[in-house]
């Protein structure tokens, strides 16, 4: 385990006592990210195995290249089939407010009282410690990474599928230890993964082989637009709506982000989280 205070620690392990007791868990994080899709699903694969029932949500569709973790054909995308009085806990993981996980309106209308309990587990900066129970570190590299805290203070067992959506949530958050949130929590946590025998070609490929040929024209498109700032030492770029409608392509736009982290020359690398 990574070095964690005594109150994280104490969090951990109220959040799983709470979780243990509850009846039905709402689980959710902000969509299209491979740290919140890892997040919400290894939990849930743990709540399945101590049998509490649950509902995985996300905003959006699952992106096809995500389809290999566990439990992805679970996720359930309409707002309309999920309604959070339903719930007495709601787990957000990996977002840094209810407006970042696309659940704002359904809380502010569905949500009642005091008997449902919110748990919120993050690394975002904007995290603003919403809900009755928060854990954030902002030094963390992924909500994955907590959560292999959070499973090992519980002296849960970190199975091959739980640890798969783990790696998925580092090695996504980093750009495969490529930008800045990568430090030794990052490579030392994937290590100990390592050792649960997950399918780590079927990872990385998913997460770094997975450009379709329409997506890789709309880059080189967004990339022709390159400018640098020299005033303020920056480089920038813009898509267009006209380019996802040119392309008819929307899934992986926003990892363009994190290829721009290839930049040469001294440039501050902030990878999507
Ligand atoms: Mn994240």
């Amino acid at each position: 385990m990574n070095l964690l205070s005594m109150d994280t620690v104490a969090k951990y392990k109220q959040i799983h006592a709470h979780l243990l007791e509850a009846e039905s868990v709402f689980i959710t994080a902000h969509p299209r990210c491979g740290d919140a899709l890892g997040s919400t699903l290894s939990m849930a694969l743990w709540l399945d195995s101590v049998g509490v029932s649950y509902t995985i949500f996300s905003a959006e569709d699952v992106p096809e290249e995500f389809m290999y973790l566990p439990k992805a054909h679970e996720v359930v995308c309409d707002p309309s089939a999920v309604h959070l009085s339903e719930f007495d806990t709601l787990l957000v993981l990996d977002s840094g407010d209810l407006r970042h996980a696309r659940i704002h309106d359904k809380v502010a209308n569905e949500v009642r009282g005091s008997q449902t309990t919110m748990v919120n587990i993050d690394h975002h900066i904007t995290n603003s410690l919403y809900g009755d129970i928060a854990v954030v570190n902002t030094a963390a590299p992924s909500t994955t990474c907590m959560l292999y805290d959070f499973f090992v203070a519980n002296n849960i067992a970190i199975t091959k599928e739980i640890a798969t959506c783990l790696l998925t949530g580092i090695l996504y958050d980093t750009g495969i230890f490529t930008n800045g949130a990568t430090n030794q929590n990052a490579l030392a946590t994937s290590a100990k993964l390592l050792s649960s025998g997950l399918p780590l070609n079927t990872v990385v490929d998913a997460l770094a082989k997975n450009k379709t040929i329409d997506l890789l024209r709309l880059w080189g498109q967004v990339l022709s637009r390159l400018e640098h700032n020299e005033k303020f030492h920056i480089v920038h770029t813009g898509m267009m709506l006209a380019d996802f409608e040119q392309f008819g392509t929307l899934a992986g736009a926003g990892e363009l982000a994190n290829f721009l982290n290839n930049l040469s020359e001294g440039y501050d690398h902030e990878g999507v989280r």
